[in-house]
């Protein structure tokens, strides 16, 4: 995999903040974060923001985010996280689309860069000294148009883009259910594709697919599994694609990047659980930190997402399941989640504060919902009265 030690990852970002009390307690781990916490001035409609921490004062490289301007103007910009400062490299107005339509981009070398644009269905590569696109495929005419999403809103909502080798791309299409391999030349590679739509056995509505090459133990991906609440991994062997590790516990909850490290550690950002977590080659945490709706983490001391950690199988990762419950509202939470449809339970999450657990949202929920249903009938008896 060509990814180099600047590549961009991944960020509808916004601005730089330091966070004092996470920064004390990320020493030596130091991260960026996305999420929908948004402090800056900037507009966007799917809102995130990027933490910076830094917890020493040596020198951190530059990394390129992509930024929504307005609501419909989106860019990617070079940012110096040291000092803050940014230039703007390359950007687009849709003039019918809400912002965010860069939902994620990668650097191939200092003028092209890689985009996933979920508005349009596409991945693409842009020459940002001339503007100029130099290679695209679009999911149009690839799947049936009733797949997916809605057609023409939110069809694909593919969310992200990875360069595998100079010829060929991995993207996540997500409302598919599915990891895609295309090649230059010959377009999808059908037997290398991960998942099926609605089979949610395999992949339920992912974000963040990492590659892991061959020459780190892969061919292999990890994955957040958000819709499935777990962080997993997948093998190819024999020309499939196996299971070859998995974690998650009582409180995971709509995961949304995970990035194997070098040291075989692996990374999470928990969405709506919250959080950010560390777990070793054990399966156990080695840190955690409380932070409101991460989207994206990464460690800056190493390369992007998972491009130098190894593969599970390769160093025998024990995986963690929530066999051994925790007492309280660990168990509560759990038992929500095993009963309610995750769409509803992740839509309900992530439109309520960061406090908000699966009990209290569920409970929230259908206090809403017996408001409406109240008003609903008290209005049909008072224009009963009226008519009587
Ligand atoms: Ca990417
Ligand atoms: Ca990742
Ligand atoms: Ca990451």
């Amino acid at each position: 995999m060509h990814r180099l030690p600047t590549v961009s990852q991944s960020l509808r970002a916004t601005t730089t903040v330091v966070d004092a009390s996470l920064r004390s307690l990320l020493t030596g781990a130091l991260c960026t974060i996305t999420g929908r916490t948004q402090p800056s001035p900037i507009s966007t409609a799917h809102t995130a923001a990027t933490s910076l921490l830094r917890t020493s004062a040596k020198t951190i490289p530059t990394r390129a985010v992509s930024v929504a301007l307005t609501n419909a103007q989106v860019a990617i910009q070079k940012v110096n996280i040291t000092t803050g400062d940014s230039r703007r490299l390359y950007s687009v107005v849709h003039p019918y689309h809400p912002s965010g339509s860069f939902h994620d981009v990668d650097r191939i070398n200092e003028t092209h860069f890689l985009f996933a644009d979920i508005m349009d269905d596409s991945i693409y590569i842009v020459n940002t000294s001339s503007g100029n696109r130099t290679w695209e495929w679009d999911a149009e005419g690839k799947y049936p148009k009733s797949s997916g999403g809605t057609y023409g809103e939110d069809w694909t909502h593919l969310n992200d883009v990875e360069m595998v080798n100079k010829t060929t791309f991995m993207a996540s299409l997500r409302n598919h259910d599915r990891v895609v391999f295309i090649n230059r030349q010959n377009g999808v590679l059908r037997n290398w594709t991960l998942g099926e739509e609605d089979n949610y056995s395999i992949l339920y509505e992912q974000h963040n697919p990492d590659f892991i090459p061959a020459s780190k133990g892969g061919p292999a991906i990890l994955v957040a599994d958000s819709e499935n609440g777990r962080v997993i991994e997948y093998q190819r062997k024999n020309g499939n694609w196996q299971e070859s590790w998995r974690w998650h516990d009582t409180r995971m909850q709509w995961p949304r990047d995970a990035d194997r490290l070098p040291n075989g550690h692996t990374l999470i950002a928990d969405t709506n659980g919250d959080r950010l977590l560390e777990v070793n080659q054990q399966g156990e945490i080695v840190w955690s930190i409380d932070y409101p709706g991460p989207y994206d983490v990464e460690r800056l001391s190493a390369p992007a997402e998972s491009s130098a950690g190894p593969s599970a199988s390769s160093v025998g990762l024990t995986s963690r399941t929530p066999t051994s419950l925790n007492k309280g509202l660990a168990v509560a939470n759990y038992h929500v989640k095993s009963v309610v449809p995750s769409l509803i339970l992740n839509a309900t999450l992530y439109a309520l504060p960061p406090w908000a657990s699966p009990v209290s949202g569920m409970a929230i929920l259908t206090q809403s919902l017996l408001l409406v249903l109240w008003i609903i009938l008290e209005s049909g008896n008072y224009i009963i009265g009226i008519r009587l």
